[in-house]
């Protein structure tokens, strides 16, 4: 059966327009400590995401929110957690990278790579448990040169384990490009590890949901995991207020901001060699100039746009989602704040 674009076109939409919600609660300092989007790889979470049902678990990162918000969250739980109200999701302590649900056994964390072990215990506990269940863990390809990562990899080969591990791969770990810190290629990587590897366009949510169709449906019939290797990128760069987004969004504002403390710590006297300092100045301006290139510049790389391309030709009834989609969330971001709707 192939794929419903208008339900995942519904469940990126959802997530897209929750996620602008979260940022101008964060921008209005509603929100406190740093804010990691998902924005740009909701065709990855909706295509894995859409596949799952009862039983099955997933292993979030430090992104952890589409995901949660896809698989049927409480959208107000999810807002009142970040808001740091008792009653959110996690009491309130867990913020945005620590978000947990028993009932769809969902577990986050801050800490690059665990996702692998998490996954791999949820896939443990389902060969036992839950036969015919699977986990999913989702990590950025800054997680692949993770010991622990690797470690559960190795392990779900070896016992054959129900896992879907899902490489989100923006080509960078915060400011450093992870091609500059990555050897060989990852497909071939998990290959060593007996792993089965599928590279998918990870802004074409048909694709990935087929790709992930067959890796979930492998898994379920006890053949093992399957790594899905999808691109994508992060339109806010790794966090709200990424300065390299900042800086190519409006470089007239924000370029003095960093040229004189840039300049200042250049001069100052001691410390490094002209040779280090100079390297240093290096990578900074490489940064930002490859910023002016990046992919997170071009709307064409937004996996919303494309499926939308595709839905135009029922303008009626995609109007007619967008708006109960809209309506939803807003009802949402009411409750979430204690507001009466007018
Ligand atoms: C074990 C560990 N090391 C370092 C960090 C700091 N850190 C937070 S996010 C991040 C980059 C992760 O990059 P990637 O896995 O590609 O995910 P992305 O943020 O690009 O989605 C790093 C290094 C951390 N949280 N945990």
């Amino acid at each position: 059966m192939p794929p419903d674009l208008w339900s995942l076109y519904v469940l990126m939409l959802k997530s897209r327009l929750f996620e602008e919600a979260i940022a101008k609660l964060w921008h209005d300092g509603l929100i406190s400590g740093e804010m990691h989007l998902g924005t740009g790889e909701e065709a990855i979470i909706a295509g894995v995401v859409s596949k799952l049902g009862e039983g099955d678990a997933m292993a979030l990162d430090h992104r952890g929110t589409a995901a949660l918000l896809m698989r049927g969250v409480d959208p107000v739980l999810i807002l009142r957690e970040l808001l740091g109200y008792p009653d959110g999701l996690c009491g309130g302590r867990g913020g945005h990278m620590h978000l947990f649900s028993k009932e769809y056994l969902a577990a986050s964390s801050g800490i690059v790579g665990a996702e692998g072990p998490t996954a791999a215990g949820f896939a443990l506990a389902a060969q036992y448990s839950r036969p015919g269940a699977v986990a999913v863990a989702f990590f950025g390809e800054g997680a692949m040169n993770q010991g622990m990562l690797m470690e559960s990899m190795n392990l779900a080969s070896v016992w054959n384990l129900p896992v879907l591990f899902v490489c989100k791969d923006d080509g960078w770990a915060i400011t450093t490009q992870s091609e500059s810190v990555t050897g060989g290629n990852l497909n071939a990587r998990v290959h060593g590890l007996g792993i089965p590897a599928v590279e998918v366009d990870g802004g074409d949510v048909s694709e990935v949901w087929e790709a992930a169709h067959g890796a979930i449906e492998r898994a379920r019939s006890g053949q093992g995991p399957t790594f899905l290797h999808a691109r994508c990128v992060h339109f806010e760069g790794h966090f709200l207020g990424f300065q390299l987004i900042r800086i190519v969004r409006d470089p007239l504002r924000e370029i003095p901001g960093i040229a004189v403390p840039l300049t200042q710590s250049f001069l100052r006297p001691g410390g490094a060699t002209l040779r280090e300092r100079l390297a240093g100045l290096k990578t900074v301006i490489t940064a930002v100039f490859s910023t002016l290139r990046d992919p997170r510049r071009d709307s064409a790389n937004d996996p919303l746009s494309r499926a939308r391309k595709i839905l135009q030709s029922d303008p009626v009834r995609l109007q007619e989602l967008e708006d109960q989609v809209e309506k939803e969330i807003s009802s949402a971001l009411a409750s979430a704040l204690g507001e009466v709707p007018s």
